[in-house]
């Protein structure tokens, strides 16, 4: 199902497409091929996609500085002829061995250097990609042992290791993106106050903002609209990743409204209000697919995602907001709150 005429430019990740395989089991589906993904992405209705740098070149330590490029332009190719544009890069700090400690706040010299290096050339594929956007999953900074790390020294190395990449590209835009826990057991930057708190201390505050995704503030407790406002409101909401959670278990990025539809609604509405997207901002999807589907159905995740979005948009838009200033004056919030079901439910 394609979704026309759409409010906001979307975007999403080729691990959105993925074959099923979870801790407990293995791959159910085939793997889908790179360009096949596009031309799915395409055809439902997105208009950017989003890359770890090891999505945007495989196998990336097989290559020089120089090849690097060289296969990132390749990808631009491929990305213009399918018509989409690249949202950001993000280096992939948790896979390699190297960061088992973490990137940024390894406790070895030698782990934090291979970061940075790593991170330069996130930041050297976004160049040749056309974006200056570069999102900071901090997936292993934290702890399991409390001891294990100094924490303030932590944040600071977080914070040195941004000012580095900041002057090594004075085009590049950092956004952050946190996350409580899991991998690790607790994140040294946990939620958006966090992260904002982070961004105030670095070299150029003015580069340094948020990618908030719906799931993540939902494992720190937090309502995802309010986290969003949060940063709205100092202009530092630079990207979304939308999905679902079903309260405090693993990070089940599951479709955008399939578990809490009026908290899906007062996002978008937050959204909407504040004219997120005017600035060239996507709205990203970080949504996995059902275990359950087949590989001909393990893209109905992405398209109900997108559909349900610019259903809430409509929803948000014929809201009475005379009936809302209303109640907000004579403080009646059952009265609201008898409304807004209505509705969502009309
Ligand atoms: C992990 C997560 C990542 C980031 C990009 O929970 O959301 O996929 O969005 O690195
Ligand atoms: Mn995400």
């Amino acid at each position: 199902m394609k979704t026309s005429s759409k409010t906001f430019r979307y975007s999403v990740g080729p691990w959105n497409i993925h074959t099923g395989a979870d801790p407990f089991g293995p791959p159910i589906r085939r793997e889908v091929p790179f360009a096949r993904k596009l031309e799915m992405m395409k055809e439902i209705g997105f208009d950017a996609i989003q890359l770890h740098d090891d999505d945007a070149v495989p196998n990336i330590h097989d290559y020089d500085d120089a090849t690097l490029r060289v296969k990132a332009r390749e990808l631009k190719r491929e990305l213009d002829a399918a018509g989409l544009a690249a949202e950001f890069i993000a280096p992939r700090l948790w896979e390699d061995a190297r960061t088992r400690d973490g990137a940024y706040t390894a406790n070895l010299k030698q782990l934090r250097e291979y970061a940075d290096e790593r991170s330069k050339r996130a930041i050297d594929i976004a160049g040749e990609l056309g974006t200056n956007l570069i999102v900071l999953w901090l997936a292993r900074e934290g702890n399991f042992v409390p001891e294990s790390k100094c924490a303030v020294r932590s944040f600071e190395y977080l914070a040195e290791a941004i000012n580095r990449m900041l002057e090594y590209n004075k085009d590049i835009r950092i956004l952050i993106e946190p996350k409580p826990n899991e991998p690790v057991d607790k994140s040294f930057i946990p939620t958006v106050g966090h992260a904002l708190a982070l961004s105030h201390v670095t070299s150029d505050p003015g580069r340094v903002g948020v990618l908030i995704e719906s799931a993540h503030s939902l494992l720190a407790g937090i309502d995802p609209a309010d986290d969003m406002a949060f940063a709205l409101a100092q202009k530092k909401l630079w990207g979304v990743h939308l999905n679902d959670q079903n309260g405090l278990k693993f990070d089940q990025d599951r479709s955008f409204g399939s578990v809490n539809l009026r908290q899906a609604f007062n996002q978008v509405r937050v959204l909407l209000d504040n004219d997120y997207g005017q600035n060239g901002e996507y709205v990203g999807l970080d949504v996995k697919a059902l275990r359950t589907q087949s590989d001909e159905k393990a893209y109905k995740h992405l398209a109900n995602s997108l559909f349900v979005v610019e259903r809430l948009v409509e929803k948000a838009r014929s809201l009475d907001k005379e009936e809302l200033a209303a109640r907000r004056l004579d403080m009646d919030y059952e009265e609201l709150d008898r409304y807004m079901i209505n509705h969502l439910l009309g």
